[in-house]
């Protein structure tokens, strides 16, 4: 296989290739060994929903097979694959939210989880219904937490919505039926109407994936959020290094891979612990060299500074280095392979929660209440493993870039109050970015989200969308697996304002940002909502009026469905560079692409050639900056 082809990321290339010298096997090797992909389950048309199948049916309307033995046609198999889809992805990231929440619960002044933020716990109590007058800060978050857990699964009533919300929004809900009741519910009703012989309608089945996908983003992604930045600190604007280059020859390297911050953050706190420093020196390592891949690269990287080593594609190539002494796991885009593979180096694999055991790893369960300790234990591993380095296998290539990232909405706010007129603008607020849309010296803004995926040329369709956008003075916040390619690419740096446009250029310099803002993890996308939702309530839009669109051009995870789905559903056009298993129906291929446009304002594109996206991306935005401007 040509390693030009697979990715434009340099180090990948050069890995790929020590890894085909080494005999190790990756993802391409796989991919290339399944040949031909199923087009019945490429285009959703094949059903294992109950044991009278699997059936597959005909993608062509009137040619083949067009039912079922139980009579589903393929828009019904195929809208109930997509809403198990939105499901799964929901239930990753609510379940990740109520991790957190239960972390928030434990937390205590004397503890190893403290209040980082309370400003932002204050904030957040009224909307739980708690009282915080004469309490002390941390009987606020124990309430805080159990409201929220409560939650999840109340019996009664919808869920408890963020107020950046616009009221406009909210009724576009309510009169579509998609204001969601509790998160837990919602996901446990797709389950229901997927079973067979539920529900046999694919507008009905799309409309219960909406209700569910904003438990998702609305709901428990939000909640992940912002308990995070409570309990570890809300991010601010930083510099870090990004790709392989970062990791180092002569210190014990450690990887950090999957998405909870409660491990990652205990494991960056105990690294510094002078015991397993001294450890780490009496084994002939220079120190201890914490690395990420992922989101949890992407949460460490926030509030840490920890450099990032990679993103999805490059999970195994951190081991096929030869150099990394542990890679520590919890939950969610971590590779099977990645047991085996560490095999063949010294690598330790260590996978740490119950929900993501995986065979041929070391499991230690992580346990958030001996958190320090156990996270000491875990790194004494990987510090014992140094001196059991194939040092003839090592090969790290020198390349990464610097950029800046950590941009949570204070920290945006922060940096616009340097811009703030104080005539014209309130300060705190984020009344000049949306100034800049309204006069059009920023055309738009668009988020460029979600993963790498092995259909598509590795990094290439994220950066040729960002760079598109950037010349034509649309601002970019990235989160995901593409925030990293972004970092990579150095786009996050601040000299990327040479790929911009006049107006995105002045902005930068004003603010003194960078023109792609890191906003964090996937989970963190509820920060571009938020976002979004307090610009459109500052201009008195909805969400669906503003100038702005997300992409996710090289996706490929159930989250990553559940995330389009609840953008689209906030209000904003979602632009996917992977098709979705539903080609096979023209039903739900027209509902996601044409018809959800008049039910909630927004819609899918797919478009697999980067650039034609982002010619119709920067379209839509011209389109929408009609209207305000009218
Ligand atoms: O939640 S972008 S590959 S790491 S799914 Fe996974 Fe996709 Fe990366 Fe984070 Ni998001
Ligand atoms: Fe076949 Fe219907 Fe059963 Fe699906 S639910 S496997 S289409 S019989």
């Amino acid at each position: 296989m040509d390693e030009t082809t697979l990715s434009v990321d340099l180090a990948t290339q050069e890995l790929y290739v020590k890894a085909r010298n080494d005999g190790s096997e990756t993802l391409w090797d796989r991919k290339a060994a399944l040949k031909n992909q199923c087009g019945f389950g490429e285009q959703g048309v094949c059903c294992r929903i109950c044991t009278m199948g699997p059936c597959r049916v005909s993608p062509i309307p009137g040619k083949g097979v067009q039912k079922g033995i139980c009579g589903a046609t393929a828009d019904v198999i195929a809208s109930r694959h997509y809403a198990r889809m939105v499901a799964g992805g929901s239930s990753a990231h609510s379940d990740h939210g109520r991790h957190i929440a239960h972390v928030l619960h434990m937390a205590s002044r004397d503890g190893d989880y403290q209040i980082r933020d309370e400003k932002k716990l204050l904030n957040v109590a009224a909307r739980w219904g708690v009282a915080t007058e004469g309490k002390d800060i941390y009987q606020v978050a124990h309430d805080v937490a159990e409201a929220a857990l409560n939650d999840f699964g109340k019996p009664f009533g919808s869920m408890v919505i963020p107020p950046s919300i616009t009221k406009q929004r909210l009724k576009v809900w309510e009169d579509n039926d998609i204001l969601p009741d509790a998160i837990d519910k919602e996901v446990v009703s797709i389950m229901h109407a997927t079973h067979m012989g539920c529900t046999a309608d694919a507008e009905s089945m799309i409309n219960l994936s909406m209700r569910t996908s904003l438990t998702d983003g609305w709901g428990g992604s939000y909640i992940g959020t912002e308990f995070s930045d409570i309990i570890f600190g809300t991010p601010m604007p930083r510099e870090i290094e990004a790709n392989m280059g970062v990791i180092e020859k002569n210190m014990v390297n450690i990887v950090l891979h999957g998405h909870e911050p409660s491990l990652s953050e205990m494991i960056v706190v105990a690294a510094d612990d002078p015991e397993l420093k001294a450890l780490a020196r009496g084994v002939g390592a220079e120190g201890i060299n914490l690395v990420g891949i992922c989101c949890t690269g992407n949460e460490v990287a926030m509030r840490h500074g920890i450099k990032i080593a990679g993103n999805f594609n490059q999970q195994e190539l951190a081991i096929v280095t030869g150099a990394v002494e542990a890679m520590i796991v919890d939950v969610q885009c971590i590779f099977p392979s990645l047991a085996n593979l560490a095999q063949c180096y010294h690598t330790k694999f260590i996978t740490t929660s119950k929900l993501a055991k995986i065979k041929d790893a070391v499991h230690i369960e992580f346990d958030e209440n001996n958190a320090y300790e156990c996270a000491k234990g875990i790194i004494r591993k990987a510090v014992e493993n140094y001196t059991n380095r194939k040092h003839e296998k090592v090969s790290i290539p020198t390349h990464k870039s610097t950029g800046m990232i950590g941009y949570s909405n204070q920290a945006i706010i922060g940096q616009l109050d340097r811009v703030v007129n104080s005539y014209t603008h309130k300060p705190g607020t984020f009344e000049p970015l949306a100034q800049c849309l309204v006069s059009g010296v920023l055309r738009g803004a668009a988020g460029v989200v979600g993963c790498n995926n092995p259909k598509v040329k590795g990094d290439h369709s994220h950066i040729e969308i960002i760079k598109k956008m950037l010349a034509n003075d649309v601002i970019v916040v990235v989160t995901g697996c593409a925030a990293q390619a972004a970092a990579k690419a150095g786009l996050l740096s601040k000299d990327a304002v040479k790929y911009c446009g006049v107006g995105l250029q002045k902005v930068c310099e004003l603010a003194d940002i960078p023109p792609v803002l890191h906003m964090g993890s996937c989970v963190d996308n509820s920060r571009i909502l938020e976002l979004v939702g307090e610009v459109a309530k500052i201009l008195g839009l909805d969400m669906s009026e503003l100038p702005v669109v997300g992409a996710a051009p090289e996706w490929m995870s159930e989250k990553a469905v559940a995330i389009g789905t609840y953008v689209v559903s906030s209000g904003i056009d979602t632009f996917l560079g992977v098709v979705p298993p539903v080609t096979g129906s023209p039903e739900v291929t027209d509902i996601l692409t044409n018809r959800l446009e008049d039910w909630v304002g927004a819609k899918f594109y797919f478009e697999t050639d980067p650039a034609v996206a982002a010619e119709k991306m920067l379209a839509r935005i011209e389109e929408k900056r009609a209207k305000i401007e009218a």
